[in-house]
């Protein structure tokens, strides 16, 4: 569903006025502001099929109404908040909770919305109906050869579905791992786990990457098997060139510091891309932004130096997805919301001072350096973003017009009020 155009005109003009005054504001103590209207332009960040729905808890699930019930209605929600925010112009779809029927009246629709398909999952953590082996045990860890076989298997053939939409990567993500102490041999589980990603690596098309994520905890709870960036990175580094660690900010032990994380993998030229979510004890999964934008900010800061230091494309050169779940948000609100964090910690990361700060640095100026980087925090760039989503063709305050469009009611009386959306 888009909403009509004039609508988005007429709100735009309606606070045109306001946001002109903020803007020019801004810009009168900001050195760079065309440059970073023209980046965060080009930014977009993908949409996860799976957090379109209200997601559950093992407590409980509360749908919120207006759920997509095909992948159909996804791509349209998706086609929705890009409408909006001109930011969101991806979708990154799970399988097989989202197998495309037909690959190319699937694509063809995604192009109407002006979509892409970014990375496709596939999904070794759950039984199928049907399936010939369970992965109670692990899938690529697995001690029996044939349970390892049909995971990799299944990941080959998510890499056809992606091959047919135009996906250009594959995120891996294993619940394997081990309970209990004692369980698991670790170096043959790390053994049996590196086999099956050479398999699955050999199957990709020469142009498209992999991206292996990790994961501290949960739903193994004593040992994962691709636990944190050191394992991940150890697996990326054997696979080859294209194999990359993925970062979910979700998939950490308390108070790692994340910042540094990103650093060191970039500079080894191994980190692929990101989940952004949020969370306060572990992998909370909340909006992007919601708990602590300070550390989201410095994540940007050396996503920006590091890929600055290489030459790197900020847009197109890394993998950048929300992956978070909506338990008593309205989805497509709580998306929009994670996506404008997303855009303001960008743009703050765009406006520091790297020169003074790298100085700071080197006359091992503390203060100077806190300064300037909570300078820039500190800036409300939040009529930038809007300016580069105005230029784009989107809307001063997505969020805002959702609501007075009605959207979710409009979507509820469409497609029911009880759905449950695939996806956890
Ligand atoms: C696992 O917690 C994860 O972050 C992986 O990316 C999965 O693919 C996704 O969440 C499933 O919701
Ligand atoms: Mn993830």
């Amino acid at each position: 569903m888009l909403l009509e155009k004039y609508k988005l005109g007429e709100f735009n003009e309606d606070h045109i006025q306001e946001h002109k005054r903020q803007f020019e504001y801004v810009s009168s103590y900001i050195k760079n502001v065309e440059e970073v209207i023209k980046k965060l332009s080009a930014f977009q960040v993908a949409i996860p099929s799976w957090a379109l729905g209200t997601g559950g808890t093992r407590f409980g699930r509360f749908s919120g109404g207006g759920e997509p019930r095909s992948l159909e209605e996804k791509i349209e929600d998706v086609g929705l908040l890009h409408q909006l925010n001109q930011s969101s112009g991806a979708i990154s779809l799970h399988i097989p909770w989202d197998i495309p029927s037909n690959a190319n009246s699937i694509k063809a629709l995604a192009a109407q919305y002006g979509l892409k398909f970014d990375a496709v999952n596939s999904n070794t953590f759950q039984d199928q109906p049907g399936q010939s082996h369970s992965y109670k045990f692990g899938s690529l860890q697995h001690v029996d050869k044939s349970v390892r076989k049909q995971a990799i298997e299944h990941n080959i053939e998510v890499i056809k579905h992606g091959v047919e939409l135009g996906s250009e990567s594959l995120t891996v993500w294993l619940a394997d791992g081990s309970s209990f102490p004692g369980q698991l041999n670790f170096r043959k589980a790390f053994e049996n786990t590196l086999k099956s990603l050479e398999e699955i690596y050999a199957a990709l098309p020469a142009d498209w990457k992999m991206f292996v994520e990790y994961k501290a905890y949960e739903p193994n709870f004593y040992s994962m098997t691709v636990g944190d960036w050191g394992q991940s990175l150890l697996y990326t580094n054997k696979l080859g060139p294209k194999a990359y660690t993925l970062v979910d900010l979700g998939h950490h032990l308390p108070n790692a510091n994340i910042e540094q994380i990103v650093a060191l993998l970039l500079m080894e030229g191994k980190l692929g891309g990101f989940h952004f979510n949020d969370s306060k004890y572990g992998d909370d999964d909340l909006t992007v932004g919601s708990i602590d934008p300070y550390q989201l900010f410095l994540i940007f800061n050396e996503l920006v130096e590091g890929m600055d230091a290489k030459g790197m494309d900020h847009a197109s050169d890394l993998g950048w997805m929300i992956d978070a779940s909506h338990n008593i948000k309205d989805p497509l609100e709580d998306l929009l919301q994670s996506v404008e964090a997303i855009m303001i910690a960008y743009a703050q990361a765009l406006i520091v001072n790297s020169d003074k700060l790298e100085n700071a640095r080197e006359n091992n100026d503390v203060v100077s350096a806190q300064e300037i980087l909570q300078g820039a925090y500190r800036v409300d760039v939040r009529p930038l973003v809007a300016e580069a989503r105005l230029r784009s063709g989107g809307v001063l305050d997505p969020l805002q017009l959702f609501r007075k469009l009605k959207v979710r009611e409009d979507l509820i009386k469409r497609r029911g009020q009880k759905i449950v959306a695939t996806g956890l």
